[in-house]
């Protein structure tokens, strides 16, 4: 298993919602690393960019409004698989059909309104990673705790 970097959001609708710190403490919790972290508005460029793949979509319009209606917070998080093991704790893309104890089942009810993004692949993680950071903006360090999360 590789060390892996991929980019997580906490959407409009989370930040709103007052959730962003809870969202993000299952992430740490878990013993991923945070690597990047910032509140950012998205403009409709970089929203429009960023879900490049979905454009000609039915709910792109309505996907890029959202994203760009309020902050984010960004945030890249470092670890052994950590695409997948993001995706798995996000759950799946409709809240209705995720499961208990993902974020989306334990906070969300519908598609549109599902409060965290994360990368899908190590091709995707590269390509967004750079579109919402500055390689300045990375911190690459050594946490302490490492030896007590992974063998
Ligand atoms: P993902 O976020 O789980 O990777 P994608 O298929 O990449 O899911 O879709 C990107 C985002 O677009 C979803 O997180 C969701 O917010 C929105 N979305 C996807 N499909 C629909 C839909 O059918 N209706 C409304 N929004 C959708
Ligand atoms: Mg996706």
């Amino acid at each position: 298993m590789a060390v892996e970097r991929t980019l997580f959001l906490v959407k409009p609708d989370a930040v709103q919602r007052g959730l962003a710190g809870e969202i993000i403490k299952r992430l740490e919790s878990r013993g991923l690393k945070i690597v990047g972290l910032k509140l950012m508005q998205v403009s409709r460029a970089t929203a429009e960019k960023h879900y490049g793949e979905h454009k000609g979509k039915p709910f792109f319009e309505g996907l890029v409004s959202f994203i760009t209606s309020a902050p984010v917070v960004a945030a890249v998080f470092e670890g052994t698989n950590a695409i997948e093991i993001v995706r798995a704790t996000n759950g799946a893309t409709n809240p209705a059909k995720a499961a208990p104890g993902t974020v989306r089942a334990d906070f969300g009810l519908e598609m549109g309104r599902n409060l965290v993004h994360a990368s899908d692949s190590p091709a995707s993680a590269a390509r967004e990673i750079k579109i919402f950071f500055k390689p300045s903006e990375l911190i690459d360090w050594k946490r302490d705790t490492d030896a007590w999360i992974y063998e």
